[in-house]
């Protein structure tokens, strides 16, 4: 630690002992982000960039100091000098480049690109104010902006910077580089665009700002709200910034590598990561032809160089741009996407794969399957229900760019950085080649049976649920029983992922227990997630889950048995301290809705087990642990699929002809809820489940308490349990994102 102690001395003329946790963080940051440069970057002819809105990267100090294989000398370095990595690492600000799983699964691409030795770079934006910060009042989420660039920070300035012309005007970007570390193996680059004169200064009340103003709030917010058409052509606004800063990019350090241009395929692939980078095909055309090639040829080379991943198939996220818009913005792409459509209409005349609709708008997915060679869905369920049903007219057309890739978390951060005591006891069973070959992780398997083991496992699990315990009490102030369940339903707010069926569930328990029944072992019920800032009913069941937690707190009939706790601001920092402490990971989306899920692998990956529906990746993660090792209820997706066609599902009728579930939904409106909540907002909760229910939670409510209670039951035999949360651990090998990754190079981008 020479290197270290010189930069020490360097920087504050004093020893690490006398060093504040600041200066030991400044110290720290400086050592690391020399130790990335000194490892190299991977370079190669062909790279892949993967575009994306969002990279949910999370703090890098730690995951950095493991990738670069020094967390332990460092750490210890530190122990010695009376200091604690662990605190030092609190100041760190998270950076609010994500939102949600699409984000961290960016995320996790970096690190196995880098980590697999792939050339491969991510371009994004450099959002100054981020996604938001979720703050509590009232029981009701608020937001306030989210800054996180610091004076010295992981952003590197490059000094690269191109010209984006719109309608009427032209921005110069300014490119900042963060290094990304790979596990043992040199380093890549996450590119972030961002424009010099973005001013903080014009969000006045929490994150309002003029939506006009785009010379300086371009870059400030992450998803700026885009329920008026301001914030719509804002988006537009900064998706193509992203892809003509992206596009420019590739292009020159093509070129500079010796690319003709006609061979641009041989040194670049493209990830267009969701629809918002779509853009970057016609902009690519625009600069070929600038270039002088052929609009045919033009055509060619973009569709020989993109990829698409699909994320998602709810209508309401799949981006389709009005004409006029583009019109508004960036005018000249709209004749280059009118003859991408007509060119396509020759060929296809059937409406459901028109670029361009009746309507005049733009649908971005449409453009993607067109004109990339690759369109993959992001776990086998999901793929299946884009070739057969959501894009079937596309798979009859072009059957072989459709392809699976099963989504994947890289074990670095979600096992290695966030559950070292687990790290460790795995490393003493079965060595450390898990941390490179995931699938060694089923070598545990050996060890099913043996009790010593599965106690160890559990002492385990008891120390990260006291860990977690602190936690929650530092950023909620409730107290939670480190003795109990730890039930968790920790990500985005949305109601096919209904989190208001688990909130049904906990007013049930709760009814239960005033009439007497407690359960063996008590409860909690831990929720995290942000909403929206325009999506009302999700801030609706936000609002019920935190009155919940107040009734209940205040409850001294039902406290003791169980408790509901929601984290504020739940970001990967929380994430962290909440997966390993898991006891039941709640992945109950709607079957067919979720894609994949990222969430129920690291809950898995830290042995909890899985209570789910048959959709995402929870169907792989059955396949792979058993029926024994996971709790699953729930209408299958074909079934769910055929709801939606014949427009047969009537939650009114359920609430009606059932009792039990009436006197739960009954319960939003309750005078014991009435009297913590806001009317207007449960009722509204109150009137959604009655009579629409768009995401069917009435449906599999009874099957659901049924499968829950026997989860829970079943806990009671805690070796038993244990050997589930073994198995689960054991079979987690397949979803590292090292797995997915080599899967994208073999099948797409042929690096
Ligand atoms: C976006 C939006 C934006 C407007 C409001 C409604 C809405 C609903 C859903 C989305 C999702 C956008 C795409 C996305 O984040 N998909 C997630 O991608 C993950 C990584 O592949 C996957 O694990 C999740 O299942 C999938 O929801």
């Amino acid at each position: 630690m020479k290197e270290l102690e010189m930069i020490i001395q360097d920087m504050f003329h004093k020893d690490c002992g006398e060093c504040t946790n600041e200066e030991l963080y400044q110290a720290l940051l400086t050592y690391t982000k020399q130790s990335l440069v000194n490892k190299g970057y991977q370079d190669g002819k062909k790279k892949v960039y993967y575009i994306s809105a969002e990279f949910l990267i999370g703090k890098l100090l730690s995951n950095n100091l493991i990738n670069l294989g020094i967390y332990d000398q460092v750490a210890e370095f530190l122990k010695q000098n009376g200091k604690s990595l662990a605190e030092i690492e609190e100041i760190e600000p998270e950076p609010s480049l994500g939102n949600g799983g699409l984000g961290r699964l960016a995320a996790c691409f970096l690190d196995s690109i880098a980590t697999l030795g792939l050339p491969g770079e991510g371009i994004g934006l450099n959002y100054h104010l981020g996604l938001f910060k979720q703050e509590f009042h009232d029981h009701l989420q608020s937001e306030k902006p989210n800054p996180w660039i610091a004076e010295t920070g992981w952003l590197k300035s490059t000094g690269v910077s191109y010209m984006v012309p719109y309608r009427g005007f032209v921005l110069k970007s300014s490119l900042y580089d963060i290094d990304v570390a790979g596990y043992h193996s040199k380093s890549i680059k996450l590119h972030l665009f961002d424009i010099d004169i973005a001013d903080e200064g014009i969000v006045g009340d929490g994150i309002s700002f003029d939506k006009k103003d785009i010379l300086h709030n371009l870059t400030l917010f992450l998803y700026p709200d885009d329920s008026d058409d301001d914030g719509r052509k804002l988006r537009i606004y900064q998706q193509y910034f992203m892809v003509s800063n992206a596009a420019q990019y590739i292009l020159d350090e093509a070129e500079k590598k010796g690319c003709t241009l006609h061979d641009l395929p041989d040194y670049a692939v493209v990830q267009i990561n969701d629809t918002h980078p779509s853009m970057i095909i016609p902009e690519f055309i625009r600069l070929l032809t600038e270039r002088g090639i052929e609009f045919e040829e033009a055509c060619q080379i973009a569709s020989a160089m993109c990829a698409y991943t699909n994320h998602t198939i709810l209508a309401e996220a799949l981006e389709k741009w009005p004409m006029d818009y583009l019109e508004d913005v960036v005018p000249h792409l709209v004749p280059i996407i009118r003859r991408l459509d007509e060119r396509m209409k020759a060929k296809y005349p059937q409406k459901s794969v028109a670029i361009i609709d009746e309507n005049d708008l733009v649908h971005m997915a449409h453009m993607d399957i067109h004109y990339g060679f690759s369109i993959n869905g992001v776990a086998a369920l999901h793929t299946d229900i884009l070739k057969n049903s959501e894009l079937k007219h596309f798979y009859e057309i072009y059957p072989q760019k459709f392809n699976n890739k099963t989504n994947g978390i890289t074990f670095r951060r979600w096992l290695m950085h966030c559950n070292h005591e687990l790290t460790e006891f795995i490393t003493s069973l079965i060595g450390d080649g898990f941390k490179t070959d995931a699938f060694a992780l089923e070598k545990l398997l050996e060890y099913k049976d043996d009790s010593e083991v599965l106690k160890r496992l559990l002492a385990i699990k008891a120390d990260a649920k006291k860990a977690c315990k602190e936690f929650i009490l530092h950023n909620t102030g409730v107290e939670i029983d480190e003795n109990s369940i730890y039930d968790i339903q920790s990500k985005r707010l949305h109601e096919y992922k209904r989190q208001q069926l688990n909130a049904l569930y906990i007013i049930r328990k709760y009814l239960e227990i005033k009439n007497g029944h407690k359960p063996t072992t008590p409860l909690t019920f831990i929720f995290g997630a942000k909403a929206a800032p325009a999506y009302v009913i999700a801030k609706d069941i936000i609002h019920l889950l935190l009155c919940l937690q107040e009734l209940i707190e205040n409850d001294p009939d039902v406290s003791p048995y169980m408790k509901v706790v929601m984290v504020e601001n739940y970001n990967v920092t929380a994430a962290e301290k909440l997966i390993p402490a898991c006891d039941l990971s709640e992945q109950i989306s709607l079957a067919s809705k979720e894609a994949s899920g990222t969430g129920n692998m690291k809950f898995m990956l830290n042995g909890a087990v899985t209570l789910g529906t048959l959709d995402g990746a929870n169907v792989e993660i059955g396949d792979l642990v058993g029926k024994d090792n996971i709790y699953i209820f729930g209408e299958s997706s074909e079934k769910v699929i055929e709801h939606y066609e014949k427009a047969d599902y009537c939650s009114k009728e359920i609430y009606e002809s059932d009792e039990d579930i009436r006197q739960c939904v009954d319960f939003i409106v309750s005078p014991q809820l009435l009297s913590i909540g806001q009317e207007e907002n449960l009722r509204r909760l109150y009137s959604e489940l009655v009579n629409k229910d768009w995401f069917m939670t009435l449906l599999d409510f009874q099957d659901y308490v049924k499968v829950k209670d026997l989860a829970l039951a079943d806990y009671e035999n805690r070796q038993e349990w244990a050997k589930k949360m073994l198995v689960n651990i054991a079979k987690a090998g397949y979803f590292s994102s090292d797995r997915t990754i080599r899967q994208y190079n073999e099948d797409i981008w042929h690096l």
